[in-house]
Parts: structure tokens; sequence; C-alpha cells
């Protein structure tokens, strides 16, 4: 049985659609400033896994929007909360250049291990705000070979194509081979 640690219950309903065992845990952990999302999961799947029993699953993502260098990157979740997607629709008014990826880390520690697992979504950030499906920057998200934002679509579809989706997919992959689901 493993458990997700996060404050985000839709990033645990997104995954659990694909591993129907998973549970959630919301628990408060460390994350650290650094320059990629990686260093973030390493020093908290450390940091959990010293205080925790047993094997956990982690999950960390950020929007890197190419016009504006990557940002907001490892700062998103910070930027969500103080510019929000109108914020951000602002910094690209006028802008043509509007592509953007996003990237999840999930970090597994198990039996004392960390394993990371890492999902891209290459899109672009839509001219307004649609849908009222997902969480976070969906809004305004549109994966690449579509016209409607993630949050105009079902929790199945965002996954079929997602950051996150890919990500699961691949730890769903790891834990099927060694025997764990
Ligand atoms: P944790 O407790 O798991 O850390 P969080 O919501 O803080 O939850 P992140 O730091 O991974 O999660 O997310 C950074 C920001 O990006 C945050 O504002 C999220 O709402 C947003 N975000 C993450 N995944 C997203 C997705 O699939 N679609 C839209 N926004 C997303």
């Amino acid at each position: 049985m493993f458990k997700l640690i996060t404050h985000n219950r839709n990033k645990y309903l997104e995954m659990k659609k694909i591993i129907p065992s998973l549970e959630m845990l919301d628990m408060e952990y460390p994350e650290i400033q650094a320059d990629t999302i990686e260093e973030v999961i390493d020093f908290a799947l450390d940091h959990l896994g010293e205080r925790i029993e047993g094997d956990f699953i982690i999950d960390d993502s950020g929007l890197f929007i190419h016009e504006l260098n990557d940002f907001p990157g490892v700062y998103s979740a910070y930027i969500f909360k103080t510019l929000g997607n109108e914020g951000i629709l602002k910094l690209l008014e006028g802008v043509d250049r509007r592509d953007a990826t996003f990237k999840t880390v999930i970090g597994l520690r198990y039996k004392g291990e960390n394993f990371k697992f890492i999902g891209l979504c290459h899109g672009k950030i839509s001219k307004e705000a649609r849908g009222k499906y997902g969480f976070g920057y969906d809004p305004i998200f549109i994966p690449e070979r579509y016209s409607r934002t993630f949050a105009e679509m079902s929790t199945e579809e965002k996954n079929k194509v997602s950051h996150r989706g890919k990500a699961i997919r691949k730890l769903e992959a790891f834990l099927k081979r060694i025997g764990e689901i």
C-alpha cells in the first residue's frame, strides 16, 4: 500500500485513477529553494524518509514558460498563490510565442532508496482562462495537438497526455515490475 504525501487533493485524485490502491497523507514537508524540481524531490525524500515509517510517494510539478526564460518553474506554487492565472496572462499580453512545458517529478521512497519518475507535457499558454475542471494552471494551459485547456478536460483525458499522467504510468510500470501492485 503506497501513500502520496501532499496537500493537493487534485493531484491525488489524478494519480488514483491510474493506481487505485494509492492512499493520501496530508502532511507538511520542506520544499527547498533549488534550481531544479529533481533537487527539491531528493531533499524532501531524504527528509521525510528519516521521519516516516515505510514507503511513500511525493510529487513536485512546475510550469515552464519559454518566453519568460522558464518562469515560474520551481517557483510555480508561490507564483500561483501571488499572481495567479490572471497575472501570468498579463505577463504574456501581446506575446505571440506562448510555448510552455509542464513538468512533474514523482519521488518514490522504497525500502530506504530514492527513485524518480519524470513526465513532461508541451503546450501553449492560452489567451484567456477557460474551463472549470482540474486545478492550478489548468485553465490557461493547452497541451500540444489540442485546442482545449486542461481545465476543459475530464481527469481521464488530462491523464492521457499530461506531465503527471506520464510520470504516474512510469511509476505504475516500476511498481508492477517489482511486484508491489
Ligand atoms: P504539494 O502539497 O504536493 O506540494 P502543491 O499544489 O504545492 O502541492 P506543486 O508545488 O507541485 O504542488 O505545484 C506547483 C504549482 O503548480 C501549484 O500552484 C499547483 O497548483 C500547480 N500545478 C501542479 N500540477 C499542476 C497541474 O497538473 N495542472 C495545473 N497546475 C498544476
